[in-house]
């Protein structure tokens, strides 16, 4: 039986600080995912979009958790938790979640679903490493934030909603850094995270490093959580992000990585967050989104 896979659109854009991500899951749609994902051989279902009111319905106060500050913070938490128990019984039926953002606060929602039932890995495949927390941000947006929510670090370690326990620090990497800030290199030093920089894909090449990842990722658990920002990627391949940091993987090195992923065979649920059709070239970044999923998923060349 073919492989159901879980189409949900959580179209956020209270985390970024850059407007129009909210429209990525539409955009992502239109550029033919279904399509893409039945070329890989999956079985796509839409479930339609995750309530999420637009930025300038809301309170646009600051919200202060304790020390620091993350903004949409209620409406965060609104969407996450909605985005959770989605997940959580998609995958109790036996489909694979596929999460469109939104900015990359939803991935709170996606990882701590995906985990709910049993232990897994997560790679980070994005420019940044997310691990900011409301006192270290320097710029309160919690796109900044999810890893740190999901690892229970920070202020958000108090909230049950945002933490993923059965999500190991030992078990998540980020692959294609090349933008952290202060803060967040302190953590990596002190962490048991596994961190592959752009260095890392320079010297060795991007198999390689993606085989390191995939490793780490499944020490002692059978499935991972793919995150995919697109910005992981150089601008030149994906203009349409919020946050473009110059120095990413190339269009071949990113389907490359995807098409390791797929041979693996431990994706247990993916997303596809950060594209912000305003920033596109003719929808280019959510093309290339969709048919990075599709690699991701099992699509190959012969
Ligand atoms: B993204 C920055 N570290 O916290 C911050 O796009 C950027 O989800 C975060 O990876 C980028 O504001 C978040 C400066
Ligand atoms: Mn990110
Ligand atoms: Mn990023
Ligand atoms: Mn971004």
């Amino acid at each position: 039986m073919e492989q159901i896979v879980r189409v949900i659109g959580a179209p956020t854009d209270y985390g970024a600080n850059r407007r129009g991500v909210d429209m990525g899951p539409s955009a992502i749609r239109y550029a033919g995912l279904a399509d893409q994902l039945r070329a890989a051989g999956v079985e796509p279902v839409e479930a339609g979009d995750i309530r999420a009111p637009y930025a300038e319905e809301c309170d646009p106060e600051t919200r202060s958790l304790r020390t620091g500050t993350a903004r949409f913070f209620d409406e965060t938490k609104a969407v996450c938790t909605q985005l959770a128990e989605t997940v959580e019984s998609a995958l109790a039926a036996g489909e694979l979640p596929v999460v469109l953002g939104g900015d990359h606060s939803v991935a709170i929602g996606s990882v701590s679903g995906s985990a709910a039932a049993s232990p897994i890995g997560a790679i980070w495949f994005d420019a940044h490493a997310d691990l900011n927390t409301p006192s270290t941000s320097p710029s309160g947006n919690i796109h900044g934030m999810p890893l740190a929510a999901l690892l229970g670090i920070g202020e958000f370690g108090e909230l049950e909603w945002a933490t993923a326990p059965n999500l190991r620090e030992e078990n998540v990497v980020l692959v294609g850094l090349r933008s952290a800030d202060e803060a967040e290199r302190a953590l990596l030093e002190e962490r048991d995270l596994t961190v592959l920089t752009m260095s890392d894909i320079d010297r060795r090449g991007i198999t390689a490093v993606v085989d390191d990842a995939l490793e780490a990722a499944t020490d002692g658990v059978d499935e991972i959580h793919v995150s995919l920002d697109l910005d992981w990627l150089d601008p030149t391949a994906a203009p349409g992000v919020g946050t473009p940091v110059r120095g990413g993987v190339t269009y071949r090195e990113a389907h490359a990585a995807m098409e390791q992923v797929a041979a693996r065979s431990a994706i247990r649920s993916l997303d596809l967050v950060e594209v912000n059709p305003t920033l596109d070239r003719s929808n280019e970044t959510a093309e290339l989104a969709t048919e990075l999923a599709a690699s991701a998923l099992g699509k190959r060349i012969l």
